[in-house]
């Protein structure tokens, strides 16, 4: 057996035996707890980034990381050919904390996304009554959903495109917060409006006040589902447990994933209630991991974490101090602080350099998070973020803005 590589040559071999697909910062994590994580030299970085929201509990959450070692000693895979004891207490869980009576488990977001996209084009052929093959689907530009050749077929992302065709039909792109726009784009074959209730990726792109609202009202008015993605801005990211709810609405159905695993195991869902859901017959779709007992264990945790230590609430609080801080620096290289809860974008000047420059500066003062579309500095740490912590951080941010 070969003796275990040292640690420092580990990034040089992710990119010897890896696929090319990411650009990383130079750094090599090997511990985590809470909000901080270790790297490869010992030293220690605050992460604000929290992989993307799929850590709004923290890294490693002791009640998170009980429940996955009390299931371990007990079953991890059973498949859906047969019950296992943990999905249906997980499952009722998450029909509490969602507000939709049922949920079909997968594993990744982009699974949970294309499970949505089969449920819409079916209820669409069902109920609606469209015919067969011509369902037609409403996303906005700039979206972000995951990465499969259906989900990129709807993308307005040239990078994400190229060289991955032939694409799936059946999908109108429209402008991200123009409401009359997806009232244009809806003909009598259209079966649903998917949309990020704030874009992600985009750079943390907030729509107008009401846009939600109004695309609900388009909705019910054409006979249209409402598919909301709040994988990234769920789970208590924006201050409340779902970003929807700043808007005072519901949506049909919504995808989850990221912190539904707690940072601990991927776990995905599809939400929704009897009448779409039940579109779904044994055979019609499903996944191997889905809905594990492993999964299943962690995925109760991580829900109860997010509700027993009000995260959404302290994301609310902290959240709006954040930004109010980082507004205050008055730095001359920043054109806009956006965000919602914690869910921060600080978008730079281009004549400033580039947001990864920033990110870059960050990492050497101990701070981690990561530059999205060329100018915005994206900040997203853990929920259980405190206060002193923040301030640390906005030390350091402060410094290389200045
Ligand atoms: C990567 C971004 C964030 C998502 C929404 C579905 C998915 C995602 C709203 C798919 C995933 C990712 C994927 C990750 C980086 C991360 C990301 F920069 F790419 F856009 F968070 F902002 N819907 N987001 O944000 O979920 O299949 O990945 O589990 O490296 O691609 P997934």
């Amino acid at each position: 057996m070969l003796p275990p590589s040292p640690p420092s040559s580990a990034a040089a071999l992710a990119e010897l035996y890896g696929a090319n697909n990411y650009h990383p910062l130079p750094v090599v994590i090997t511990h985590a707890s809470g909000v901080w994580v270790t790297d490869s030299d010992g030293r220690r970085y605050i992460d604000m980034l929290s992989s993307y929201s799929a850590l709004n509990q923290g890294h490693r959450h002791p009640r998170i990381l009980q429940a996955a070692r009390d299931q371990l000693e007990r079953v991890t895979l059973t498949s859906r050919a047969f019950h296992n004891d943990q999905l249906g207490p997980f499952l009722e869980r998450l029909s509490q904390v969602s507000g939709f009576k049922r949920a079909l488990p997968m594993n990744s977001g982009a699974e949970a996304v294309e499970t949505g996209l089969k449920a819409c084009r079916k209820w669409g052929y069902q109920v609606k009554g469209v015919p067969d093959g011509s369902a037609r689907i409403v996303l906005a530009g700039n979206n972000f959903h995951g990465r499969t050749i259906s989900i990129i077929s709807g993308s307005t992302e040239e990078q994400y495109r190229q060289g991955f065709g032939p694409f799936t039909p059946g999908f109108d792109v429209v402008p991200y917060g123009d409401a009359a726009a997806v009232e244009a784009a809806i003909t009598p074959h259209t079966v649903a409006v998917l949309l990020e209730p704030i874009q992600g990726e985009a750079g943390v792109v907030l729509p107008p006040d009401g846009y939600l609202r109004e695309v609900r009202a388009i909705c019910d008015r054409r006979s249209v589902l409402m598919f909301l993605d709040e994988i990234q801005t769920g789970l208590g990211r924006t201050g409340r447990m779902w970003a929807f709810e700043h808007e005072d609405i519901r949506p049909d159905c919504i995808t989850v994933a990221k912190a539904l695993g707690g940072g601990v195991y991927p776990i995905s869902a599809f939400c929704a209630d009897d009448a779409l859901m039940d579109v779904f017959s044994p055979g019609d779709h499903g996944s191997t991991f889905g809905g594990n007992p492993m999964a299943a264990a962690v995925g109760k945790a991580a829900l109860d974490v997010i509700v027993d230590e009000g995260l959404p609430a302290r994301a609310a609080e902290l959240g709006a101090y954040f930004m109010e801080r980082l507004r205050g620096l008055g730095s001359p290289h920043v054109l806009e602080v956006r965000g919602r809860g914690l869910l921060i974008g600080v978008e730079v000047h281009v004549s400033s350099g580039t947001a990864r420059h920033y990110c870059e500066a960050l990492k050497e003062r101990g701070v981690l998070c990561k530059d999205t579309h060329g100018q915005v500095i994206r900040f997203a740490p853990p929920l259980v973020i405190t206060r002193d912590e923040i301030d640390m951080a906005l030390a350091h941010v402060a410094a290389v803005l200045a």
